[in-house]
């Protein structure tokens, strides 16, 4: 059976090239690259799958979950960058932070936006691998596109569409980005959802890393709920400074696991993230799916199996709600294709169900 789930596209979303990304102080390979979503895109369409451009959507979408500070900023950052001359006078072609607001320098003052731009970086960003590049604005603005177009076909009556984006999202809260991510676009659809008749709308993400941005950005909100199945970031994992599960509530649920969980521990975490979906009463779901906690992905020692996500995708499935899926994490080119087409297949079977 062919896969019917549509996959919106852009080719802009290959623009962003994240060249070497520091970490602890030293530039590495980064590995959220334009690659990723071409690999993804051949095994989709393989399989059938109809590709769809994506359409291009005014910023008020944007707004609806980011401060315009941080919009601006993102469009703007390389050019100042270049103009301040860092490429040129320092052989550094991304911008990059070197200093950050730390809670206890600024204290209960209210931070100055650095007029420095390498300073200003530091603002915005909460670490120091997600750089910005010459192709970065074009790319994340295109991502955003995808997602929100992802959420036009849902509206217009698919039961479920896959924003085939990149860079990823799930990181950004509503005035800081990082953990390669820009702008969220899964909270982004959240909110366009919830602006087009859903009444109370859930973002799912089984991304292996916490999806600390979205449980930020609705945390004062009961209409959207937020739910994130991740490695245990107390066992010294990225994100490092959140994502356990005393941050649940009425509105968020964080299932943390412990490194090497594989497919049992993972897929009974996805579904009770999927029974709280069932509880809240959510009418619409957002899936933030990142496919890094595969067993061979480099980023992350969660150990699950494509017969694991492509349960994990059926329990989704099960929900029976006009589905949402964006794009996260999953970094293995070899693998990445196949996870994703798992988890969608999933996701179909378990709608169908
Ligand atoms: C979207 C997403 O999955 N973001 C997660 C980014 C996590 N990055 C943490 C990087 C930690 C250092 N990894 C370096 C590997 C060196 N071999
Ligand atoms: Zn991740």
């Amino acid at each position: 059976m062919p896969l019917t789930i549509p996959v919106v596209w852009s080719d802009e979303c290959l623009l962003h090239e994240p060249g070497g990304e520091v970490w602890i102080g030293r530039p590495i390979p980064g590995d959220e690259v334009p690659e990723r979503v071409r690999r993804i895109r051949e095994v989709l369409e393989a399989a059938g799958a109809p590709v769809v451009d994506a359409r291009a959507h005014p910023d008020g979408a944007l707004l609806a979950v980011h401060d315009e500070r941080l919009v601006e900023f993102l469009r703007t950052a390389w050019e100042e960058w270049e103009a301040a001359g860092y490429p040129a006078d320092q052989g550094q072609d991304r911008v990059v932070p070197y200093i950050f607001p730390h809670p206890d320098l600024v204290g209960t003052l209210e931070a100055i936006v650095p007029v420095s731009p390498a300073a200003r970086t530091g603002f915005f960003s909460f670490d120091t691998m997600t750089p910005v590049g010459p192709g970065t604005w074009r790319a994340v603005r295109a991502a955003a596109d995808c997602a929100l177009t992802a959420c036009d076909l849902v509206l217009e009556g698919a039961a479920v569409a896959y924003a085939c984006t990149r860079p990823p999202g799930h990181h950004v809260t509503r005035e800081a980005y990082g953990g390669s991510c820009y702008l969220n676009n899964a909270a982004i659809a959240a909110a366009r959802l919830r602006a087009n008749s859903h009444a109370r709308v859930a973002i799912l993400d089984i991304d292996a890393h916490h999806g600390n941005g979205a449980q930020s950005i609705f945390a004062d909100r009961d209409d959207v709920f937020t739910a994130s199945v991740h490695v245990d970031p107390e066992a010294g994992w990225f994100p490092h400074f959140l994502g356990t599960a005393r941050e649940s509530g009425a509105g968020n649920l964080n299932i943390p696991l412990a490194p090497r969980t594989g497919d049992e521990g993972w897929v009974a975490a996805v579904a009770r993230a999927a029974d709280a979906t069932r509880t809240v009463g959510a009418d619409a779901l957002v899936v933030a799916l990142g496919v890094d906690a595969a067993a061979v992905d480099p980023e992350s020692p969660l150990e699950v199996s494509r017969d694991g996500f492509r349960e994990g995708g059926r329990l989704l499935g099960n929900l029976g709600l006009p589905t949402v899926v964006v794009q996260e994490g999953g970094y293995d080119l070899a693998a990445i294709g196949g996870l994703v087409l798992a988890s969608l297949e999933g996701i179909d079977e378990g709608l169908h169900a």
